[in-house]
């Protein structure tokens, strides 16, 4: 059993509406049928608020963004984006978006409530994890991340706050707001080859190789208890990666120092996960040895860690957060709302 409430010393991220109908299986998307609770989490344009329906009395998670922040902050997209992806997926590691709605101050998306809090505050909580416990979390990601590449969907912003327990332990990734479903590049090199760019031709089928790149940093995260390179200064930090130097404390599984080395490939084309064998270069390294892949997403691996969950609308696994009057936000003109018409 295991707390995960904890001070971070890391900011976190301040990084066809469908006629959905009872029938669906899923509640219609009006806000009125809820019950606002209190926020478990919050954004630059936004909070994760608590909610529960007046009818089912089942708990979920209401994502609420504001939309003229969402405007001024050049946010469009990546919102579109978000509800997009969230509404074609259906894995057991996603968070799971029931509908999305908007009015003319707040575009909503109603997502499944998962009461074990990040895996940020476990991981600062214990310091680090075991091999055995990174290496279970390790291969419900890739799992995951496996699934979204077969789909070809982007996540971009893998890291320990966007990864929750649901109350049996088990992975949910959230936050889609930088994912991007890649545009078919078939034909892209049908073009005249002396005048492509060198981005085009570089960027064929390689934009994968970020999802893996981060997946070698939570892995050293998870197993070192911080980031290979850390910094005040934002800058620096970039400079360090850019430099690449790995520093390897003792304790380090050699096994798993082989797959991070390989993960943190500067070169793309020759970044573990990113050549002609895909996921299965990862998933058939020595680290994993013996994990029978199907199983994974059948939930047969067993959680490590049990988050304390007293009842399915339990907060105590994540932060309090100030309820400061976030409801009166600015309604915004009906030309600003055309941007979300499909929303
Ligand atoms: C679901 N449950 C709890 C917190 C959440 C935060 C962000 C997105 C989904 C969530």
């Amino acid at each position: 059993m295991a707390s995960a409430k904890v001070s971070k010393v890391r900011m976190r991220n301040s990084s066809s509406k469908k006629d959905l109908t009872e029938s669906d299986g899923k509640s219609s998307p009006n806000i009125n049928n809820f019950e606002l609770l209190s926020t478990v989490g919050t954004g630059t344009f936004g909070r994760v608020v608590l909610c529960r329906n007046k009818e089912t009395k089942d708990y979920h998670a209401l994502k609420v963004l504001q939309i003229a922040l969402v405007i001024r902050l050049k946010q469009i997209e990546h919102v579109k984006n978000e509800k997009e992806i969230l509404a074609a997926v259906s894995c057991p590691f996603i968070v799971n978006m029931q509908w999305a709605y908007h009015d003319d101050k707040f575009l909503y998306m109603l997502l499944e409530y998962v009461p074990g809090g990040e895996l940020f505050s476990y991981l600062r909580n214990h310091g680090r994890f075991t091999n055995s416990t990174a290496n279970f979390y390790s291969c419900e990601i890739v799992s995951a991340l496996d699934y979204l590449h077969g789909k070809h969907i982007v996540y971009r912003d893998l890291k320990p706050e966007n990864l929750l327990l649901d109350r049996n332990g088990h992975i949910k990734i959230t936050d889609f707001g930088f994912a991007k479903k890649l545009e078919d590049r078939t034909w892209t090199l049908c073009g005249t080859p002396e005048y492509l760019a060198p981005e085009i031709i570089q960027s064929k089928g390689h934009n994968k190789a970020v999802d893996w790149w981060s997946l070698g940093i939570l892995i050293y995260e998870m197993l070192v208890g911080y980031p290979p390179w850390f910094d005040d200064n934002a800058f620096r930090i970039y400079e360090k990666i850019i430099e690449g130097r790995l520093e390897w404390p003792k304790h380090i599984d050699p096994v798993a120092k082989d797959l991070i080395k390989k993960l943190l490939v500067q070169d793309r084309t020759r970044r573990l996960g990113n050549m002609k064998n895909g996921s299965e270069d990862v998933k058939k390294h020595k680290w994993f040895k013996g994990v029978i892949w199907e199983d994974v997403p059948l939930l047969k691996l067993n959680p490590p860690i049990i988050p304390k969950v007293s009842h399915s609308g339990d907060t105590h696994n994540f932060e309090e957060y100030p309820e400061d009057g976030w409801k009166d936000a600015p309604p915004v003109s009906a030309a600003d709302l055309e941007n979300f018409a499909d929303f």
